[in-house]
């Protein structure tokens, strides 16, 4: 049984939807961040970050705590969505999710769409580099079906539920083409549509 400790973000998502994808059990323990329980004692024993989501495998008695981390674990451990041969691709288009486009568009949720007025300068940069993510996806997307290449992997995972804030976004999805094809193909999986409603019974990905 996997414990997951997580909250109704697309960092949370990313792993109700691997959950799922693999159908693995599992069981969901709700970290309050408004309440701030992401700094209690006891949660920052198993986040030294004090940020979700983080699981515990109990059959295994292993934690793992950063998103990226936590696939790649659920990967190698279920054989599925990391295939060997193609670890090198995925692991890049992983780390560019991880590192790039997370806290990018992280960025642009926090001056755009929760602070809007505060700082033009913040709201004027995140937007641009925003749209530039949505570029880069839609022509990486002209060539491939997937993100690494023909199949469906933990990058695609990874990736999914930050653009499927897109309404957050105001940058326009439907006028790119490829990411949008890309994201109503994900959108239709059942294992998506089951780990995206994880903790909001009616909540689906919001159509283009
Ligand atoms: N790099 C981390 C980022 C996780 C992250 O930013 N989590 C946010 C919610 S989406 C969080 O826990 N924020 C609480 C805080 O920073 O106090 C990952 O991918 O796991």
């Amino acid at each position: 049984m996997i414990e997951l400790f997580t909250a109704n973000t697309p960092n949370g998502k990313k792993i109700s939807i691997m959950l799922e994808e693999i159908g693995y059990e599992y069981r969901v323990t709700k970290i309050d961040l408004d309440k701030k329980e992401q700094f209690s004692e006891k949660f920052k024993k198993i986040s030294p970050f004090s940020k979700i989501p983080v699981i515990i495998d109990h059959k295994k008695n292993i934690t793992v705590f950063e998103s990226g981390a936590i696939l790649i674990y659920l990967a190698e451990q279920s054989g599925k969505f990391y295939d060997i041969k193609d670890r090198l691709i995925i692991n890049q288009w992983l780390m560019a999710q991880m590192g790039y486009i997370g806290p990018m568009l992280g960025q642009h949720h926090q001056f755009h769409h929760y602070n809007p007025g505060k700082s033009k300068f913040g709201e004027d940069r995140y937007f641009k580099i925003s749209k530039r993510i949505y570029d880069e996806l839609d022509q990486r997307l002209s060539n491939c079906r997937f993100l690494s290449g023909e199949e469906y992997t933990i990058a695609d995972i990874a990736t999914f539920p930050w653009i499927a804030r897109h309404e957050w976004h105001d940058i326009g999805l439907v006028q790119y083409k490829n990411l949008t094809r890309w994201y109503n193909e994900i959108s239709k999986r059942d294992a998506v549509i089951k780990g995206f409603k994880f903790m909001k019974k009616d909540e689906f990905p919001p159509k283009p």
